[in-house]
């Protein structure tokens, strides 16, 4: 009926839950682009990433929350800690993703931070393809909904696309009325240099696995354009030395593949023909140093 033409919507929703969920995984796969880097290895994500998802009337600003840290006293986690909780607050519409049937204390802590919240939360129970009798997933959705109260329950995969689309649907009934907040071709508005830290941070994670842990950073020391060539010059900060060995590699080998990778997903990214330098360097105590935080962008 064109009198009466749906309004439009706009709002913020956090993704939340412990790590390796699935969490990047679904904004991804909801983008049908990559701007939250994922891995097997928990806590991949460290600062909040807004991806944006514009459709016809309706924009869902998504805020993909670090993951939860228990007990651990670092700054680096006291960092996590805070961004996760803020993310929550100021948001329309909370997506808790949980790993099928899984709850542990980790789970349970998020879920005790949620009761706080005022909006809709929206239990995603991921990873359903993994399960291998469906029969059982109604009985188990009984169990999870008595564990918190939500405003829906949603099994879905990620990583297989399936049911997304239910779950945005959720999403966006729950978004307030208003005016676009970010032009209809933006999905993110994290800059240039902080998706090429994060491009070569996911393929440090993904070369290494368990040998290194996420003791380490990536910090962009240049970025600049000349003529059709864009220069990243990039610094890997590590603990310690014996980390700085496993990174290089034998005779530069490793480092010389993550800068590989690094590079072609940079030119697909930015269109563009890139220079990459990777530079390794040991500082030990660095995830501990507040100060040091605050010069690589993590700013509470
Ligand atoms: P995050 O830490 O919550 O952001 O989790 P990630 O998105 O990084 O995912 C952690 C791991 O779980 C990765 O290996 C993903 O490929 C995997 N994963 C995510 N979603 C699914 C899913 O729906 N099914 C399966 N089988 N694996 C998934
Ligand atoms: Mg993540
Ligand atoms: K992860």
């Amino acid at each position: 009926d064109t009198e009466h033409s749906s309004a439009s919507r706009c709002g913020y929703v956090a993704i939340v839950g412990r790590p390796n969920v699935g969490k990047s995984t679904l904004l991804n796969h909801i983008l049908g682009q990559k701007i939250s880097i994922t891995s097997r290895k928990p806590q991949t994500t460290r600062n909040a990433v807004v991806g944006i998802k514009t459709e016809g009337d309706v924009q869902i600003i998504f805020v993909d929350t670090p993951g939860m840290h228990l007990g651990q006293q670092k700054a680096i986690n006291r960092y996590m800690n805070k961004a996760a909780t803020s993310a929550m607050k100021d948001v329309d519409v909370v997506v808790f993703v949980v790993d099928r049937f899984i709850w542990t204390e980790e789970d349970e802590a998020v879920a005790e931070k949620l009761q706080h919240v005022g909006c809709p939360i929206i239990l995603a129970v991921n990873k359903v393809d993994q399960i291998e009798d469906k029969e059982t997933l109604l009985p188990h959705l009984q169990v999870l909904s008595e564990k918190l109260s939500v405003a829906e329950i949603v099994p879905m995969s990620a990583l297989r696309n399936t049911n997304l689309d239910r779950l945005e649907t959720l999403i966006t009934e729950r978004l307030p009325e208003g005016i676009h907040m970010y032009p209809e071709d933006q999905i993110t508005d994290r800059s240039s240099r902080f998706m090429a830290a994060e491009i070569v941070r996911e393929k440090i994670t993904r070369q290494l696995g368990d040998e290194l842990p996420y003791e380490m950073a990536v910090e962009i020391e240049e970025f600049k354009q000349e003529g059709n060539l864009l220069n990243i010059s990039a610094l890997i900060l590590v603990e310690r030395d014996g980390q700085k060995k496993i990174l290089i590699g034998d005779k530069g080998a490793r480092i010389k593949l993550i800068g590989t990778e690094a590079r072609v997903d940079m030119e697909k990214l930015f269109e563009m023909k890139i220079m990459l330098k990777l530079w390794v360097k040991v500082k030990s105590g660095w995830s501990d140093d507040e100060r040091a935080l605050r010069s690589l962008g993590y700013n509470e």
